[in-house]
């Protein structure tokens, strides 16, 4: 909601509660309170929730999505509201106390009404809801054992999320399917394994990478130090093997992670490369035997 939209909130709550009062004076003063009270109970809760602690993964997170300086100038704003909100309510609570004849005190409620919404209007919250909103759909990552599946797009990596997890998430023929990070357990021994599955990252200088693919580079930067790898050798995918050992080589430079390397498509013609591993990732019986070879390296 917006300022305006708070406004008529508050004042048609207050005129409800204020109706059964029969004095005058009281009347008017349970009004100006309770729009007092309306309106910051919606701003406060914007602020609340709008600031609360974040990891730096979350921050960085949030950040691809929205812009925090923005947000942050709209809470500023609000605080500065507040005060001044404050302060009428006062002034005005006083001027309603000593009034003398209903008719002063409606000329009073009045211009406070008045006041009250110019600096209402002038309050917007539209950076916060949108923040609000993207906080909510943050993943929700665990603290347990984890894996990335990384790799270019269009590779396979959320087909192996799937086979070897269950999690249904969407696949297609194009890049950037994927535009979140997705989350799947799979089975160790005694207990379970994160995967999570990211976008297609491409081999370019990180300041041209979009916004889909930094959530990627924050994965491996900040979840895990355990990477699965996947390079598509049918290079159907559409970019060459060249370009996705780029990626690798620029991915170990940088995050310094134990890194498995899987080969997929093999059911397609293909190019032979070293790889640890080589998987159709539409098989259930292949991709199993992955699942135990990869977390036998890993943990
Ligand atoms: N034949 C064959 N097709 C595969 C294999 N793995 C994935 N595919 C297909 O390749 C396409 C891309 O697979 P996805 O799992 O969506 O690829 P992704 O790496 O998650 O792609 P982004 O999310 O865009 O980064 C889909 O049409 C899959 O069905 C495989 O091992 N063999
Ligand atoms: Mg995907």
């Amino acid at each position: 909601m917006n300022g305006k939209e708070i406004i008529d909130v508050a004042i048609k709550q207050a005129k409800k509660q204020a109706r059964s009062k029969k004095k005058w004076k009281e009347a008017d003063l349970i009004k100006i309170n309770s729009i007092h009270a309306i309106t910051l109970g919606f701003l406060n809760t914007y602020i609340k929730e709008s600031s609360e602690e974040l990891t730096d993964f979350q921050k960085q997170l949030a950040e691809t999505m929205i812009n925090i300086k923005e947000k942050n100038k709209q809470i500023q704003r609000i605080k500065a509201s507040i005060q001044i909100l404050k302060k009428l309510k006062e002034e005005y609570e006083i001027k309603l106390k000593f009034g003398d004849t209903p008719k002063q005190n409606q000329q009073t409620m009045k211009e406070y009404l008045g006041r009250y919404s110019s600096v209402m209007k002038k309050i917007k919250t539209d950076k916060l809801e949108k923040y609000i909103k993207n906080l909510n759909q943050l993943p929700k990552i665990k603290k347990m054992n984890t894996i990335i599946i990384a790799g270019y797009p269009n590779t396979g990596k959320s087909q192996l999320l799937k086979t070897m997890s269950g999690h249904k998430v969407q696949t297609a023929p194009y890049p950037f399917t994927t535009k979140e990070l997705l989350i799947g357990y799979v089975k160790n021994r005694y207990d379970k394994v994160q995967l999570i599955d990211t976008p297609g990252i491409l081999d370019r200088p990180i300041k041209k990478r979009n916004e889909i693919e930094q959530k990627a580079v924050l994965a491996l930067k900040y979840l895990s130090k355990n990477v699965l790898f996947l390079i598509d050798t049918s290079e159907t995918c559409a970019y060459t093997i060249k370009e996705q050992e780029n990626l690798l080589n620029e991915i170990k430079k940088k995050f310094n992670p134990k890194i498995i390397t899987v080969q997929t498509k093999i059911d397609l013609p293909h190019r032979q490369i070293k790889t640890d591993y080589k998987v159709n990732t539409k098989d259930k019986e292949q991709v199993e035997e992955l699942r135990k070879k990869i977390i036998k390296k890993f943990f």
